[in-house]
């Protein structure tokens, strides 16, 4: 689904963007970003395991803690690049050493009405970003096609192999921005460290903020503020004390989603459909 609202003032990364779902952009000078991998030591000092997000962080005050840190430094110089655009969230990703650090291929939550608009992801590498420590890998053009996406409302798009993905290869410095309803994930940290990045959602300063949940046969969309996505944990239930706060704007029915019917029309591997529309675009 294109949008016509520009999300970047350069047009050139416009169009790009608007076209493969994605832009790599220079942020800052790697020497910005090593006081964001040290804040992160010191914030997170215990080794973990798998792919941990600090978003997802109990430890309300230290979530936040990150949250600024990441405001800070990758917020400031992202909003250069935008079009009247305004910082939402920010978290730490860690990719521990081992098989358990796969993140499966995914979309984003829907946090804006695409009809109208994009919400941009900058995920930008805080530690070096070879293909062992386990890159970002991006199905182009798949923003086109992908379906409302909320924390209980999740598609399953493990078909896809993460090696039949564009590969992003980052210079610590550069960010990929991507519209968060791109496919994209990343393989196993094959290396002995673990791989830090930052990634930070962006919104226009006039949309509206968005978080949809599926309930009781229904997907509900709510208008909720940056305050929620700070103090929401990622766990549905919980996150509906919360949606109290906030007003419903729309509702509609639950049905199978009809881009997996479609899938099912085309081609008994789902996202074989996918791809071929993808190619046949010319997009990669
Ligand atoms: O950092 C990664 O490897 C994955 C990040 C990701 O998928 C996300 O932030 O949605």
């Amino acid at each position: 689904m294109k949008n016509t609202r520009h999300a970047f003032k350069d047009s050139v990364l416009q169009e790009e963007f608007s076209n493969k779902g994605y832009v790599v952009v220079n942020l800052a000078e790697p020497g910005e970003l090593k006081n964001l991998a040290e804040a992160y030591q010191d914030l997170y000092p215990n080794k973990e395991q798998g792919c941990v997000f600090s978003c997802h962080d109990t430890d309300f005050e230290r979530k936040l803690k990150a949250q600024n840190l990441l405001r800070r430094v990758i917020g400031e110089k992202a909003l250069n690049l935008f079009d009247a655009y305004k910082f939402v969230s920010g978290a730490f990703v860690a990719k521990h050493p081992g098989e358990t650090s796969v993140v499966s291929p995914h979309t984003d939550l829907t946090f804006v009405d695409n009809k109208q608009y994009s919400a941009v992801a900058v995920w930008t590498p805080l530690t070096e970003l070879t293909s062992e420590a386990g890159r970002l890998h991006i199905l182009a053009g798949s923003h086109h096609y992908t379906p409302l996406c909320g924390s209980n409302l999740y598609r399953n798009y493990t078909d896809i192999a993460i090696s039949s993905m564009t590969e992003i290869d980052l210079e610590i410095g550069q960010a990929v921005c991507y519209d968060m309803r791109t496919i994209h994930a990343s393989p196993a940290n094959k290396s002995l460290s673990p791989r830090i990045a930052g990634n930070c959602v962006f919104i226009p300063d006039e949309a509206d903020l968005w978080h949809i949940t599926r309930q009781d046969g229904k997907i509900l969309i709510y208008s909720v503020d940056n305050d929620f996505y700070s103090r929401q944990c990622g766990d549905e239930a919980s996150n509906q004390e919360l949606l109290r706060n906030y007003r419903v704007i729309h509702s509609e029915p639950f049905e199978s989603d009809l881009l997996e019917n479609e899938f099912q029309r085309n081609n008994s591997q789902p996202f074989g459909f996918f791809q071929r529309v993808i190619k046949r675009l010319g997009i990669v």
